[in-house]
């Protein structure tokens, strides 16, 4: 099967950044836009593009006709949802099935498996996989809630099945409160998703974020492309990505790997996915849940297995073989991606939508940066933040990380608030450079004054530095810290 042209199906750097690989294969592509999005580089650097409709993305980017129609009209051979959107919709898979055009992405009835977190586990279960102890299917009553409670201890999990990153999750700290808390999951669980079953794991206290990559094709070949952490994450919404995992050996991401592939093709899965898994503070890891999807920070399994993804995806669409086993990859180096958000981080992260007055990227060796904005452009409310990722790739991971600190300081952004000073501050605490961080890292560490502190950090440490050095220069760099510590500023002013 030949793959011609594509539709993206998705916005923004996503968009862009399938477009890249299309582009280098020799694929033509079609570009489906809101009008909000009318003049963004996606749009300008697709084959064809056409709009579907109003901002909102009820009204556009999630309107399976609309889509279906682009696509028929343009003589579209498959389709590309990025992630988001409908992405993981397995009705929009079902009528790409229908419509005898390709979905780059897993067949529909993966897509159901994996959305639903108790299938999923049976799946992962019947694989011999690690599961959290917990309970064995949906709890039904409150009898039963008390009875796996006794075995798992307290503090427990109550988890909504069709839930998944966190949504519909509750602790329960003792038995005095299961009954009102399995009742409120479950009418949560209802209203939200439609669907009211929830069950009970253990809760793993410090736990750590790692995901295991896989590509597999049609032909029954998976292959895992190691780990990323993202451990570090603010309600849910992950801030910094790498790969390798600081805390990984050898033995246990051998282990964890074959895991996911074996979850894979449990559910007879096609093309790239992700395997989450927590790990516990004595290394044991427990599967979570599986992605169907490419992933926000894909870019940090390319950049240590060099490997375009994207391509990947779009060769096991197309019918082919994977062109490489196991054994020949290996991770070379270290990479490290921040999200960078035009948000307020001394103010609750609220959202600073506006126009990037001023949007100069950070260049040079190991850095990229995947974005779909242009200074001028206005960030529209319609749609996630997120202005860019930022990625960077080094030897090591401390070269990495001195790379990222070189990159967010050469970002120059004016006119929205950005979580620039979030991102550094995070790389650059002791506990994400030591490696000894859980998922709790934000909440222990993170109070709005300590981007304050940093930038005094910064003048400080340049003080102390002048006061030791006799050089001619010292009246410049003074300068140069104050102007960057201006720059800090301006980034917080609000346009
Ligand atoms: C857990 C857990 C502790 N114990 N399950 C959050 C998102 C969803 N994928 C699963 N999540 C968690 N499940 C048990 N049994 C802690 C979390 C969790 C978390 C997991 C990964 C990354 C960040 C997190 C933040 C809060 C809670």
């Amino acid at each position: 099967m030949n793959i011609k042209k594509v539709l993206i199906a998705n916005r923004g750097e996503i968009a862009l950044r399938i477009m890249r690989t299309c582009r280098e294969m020799g694929i033509q592509t079609v570009a489906v836009y809101s009008e909000v999005d009318r003049v963004a580089p996606f749009v300008k650097y697709a084959d064809e593009a056409y709009c579907i409709g109003p901002a909102p993305s009820n009204q556009s980017y999630l309107v399976i006709d609309k889509i279906v129609d682009v696509a028929r009209k343009t003589n579209t051979d498959a389709i590309h949802p990025g992630y988001g959107f409908l992405s993981e919709n397995p009705e929009f898979a079902r009528r790409l099935e229908r419509e005898s055009i390709i979905l780059i992405g897993p067949s529909a009835s993966a897509m159901e498996v994996m959305g639903s977190k108790l299938a999923a586990k049976e799946t992962a279960k019947n694989q011999n996989i690690p599961l959290v102890p917990g309970s064995e299917g949906a709890i039904v009553d409150l009898a039963e809630a008390k009875n796996v409670a006794r075995e798992v201890g307290f503090p427990l999990l109550i988890k909504a099945s069709a839930g998944g990153g966190g949504k519909g999750m509750r602790i329960v700290e003792d038995e005095a409160s299961i009954d009102e808390q399995l009742n409120l999951a479950m009418n949560e669980a209802r209203s939200a998703f439609g669907d009211a079953s929830v069950f009970i794991e253990r809760y793993v206290k410090s736990p750590r974020h790692i995901e295991i990559q896989v590509l597999a094709d049609k032909h029954g070949n998976a292959v895992h492309l190691f780990e990323r952490e993202c451990s570090i994450q603010r309600r849910h919404q992950k801030v910094v990505e790498e790969a390798p995992s600081s805390v990984l050996t050898d033995a246990i991401r051998n282990e964890m790997g074959k895991c996911a592939i074996n979850l894979a093709l449990g559910c007879k899965y096609e093309g790239a996915g992700t395997v989450e898994f927590l790990l516990d503070e004595n290394l044991n890891f427990y599967f979570l849940e599986m992605n169907t999807r490419l992933q926000v920070e894909h870019p940090v399994s390319e950049l240590i297995t060099g490997i375009d993804l994207v391509r990947q995806q779009i060769l096991v669409a197309a019918g082919e073989a994977l062109s490489f086993k196991q054994e020949d990859l290996s991770i070379q180096g270290h990479a490290l991606e921040v999200r960078v958000y035009a948000e307020d981080p001394q103010n609750n992260f609220l959202p600073d939508i506006g126009t990037l007055v001023t949007y100069e990227r950070p260049q040079g060796p190991g850095i990229r940066v995947d974005d779909g904005f242009e200074q001028g452009m206005d960030i529209p409310i319609y749609y996630d933040p997120m202005i860019s990722k930022l990625i960077t790739y080094a030897g090591t991971r401390q070269e990495a990380i001195d790379r990222m600190t070189r990159a967010i300081d050469e970002y120059k952004i004016t006119g929205v608030t950005t979580t620039l000073p979030f991102c550094k501050f995070a790389i650059n605490h002791e506990a994400f450079k030591s490696g000894k961080f859980d998922t709790h890292f934000v909440q222990s560490y993170f109070t709005p004054d300590v981007l304050d502190e940093s930038n005094e950090g910064d003048y400080l440490a340049i003080a102390a530095f002048l006061a030791d050095s006799p050089s001619s220069n010292n009246q410049n760099l003074v300068e140069n810290s104050e102007q960057k510590t201006n720059t800090w500023k301006s980034q917080r002013r609000r346009y």
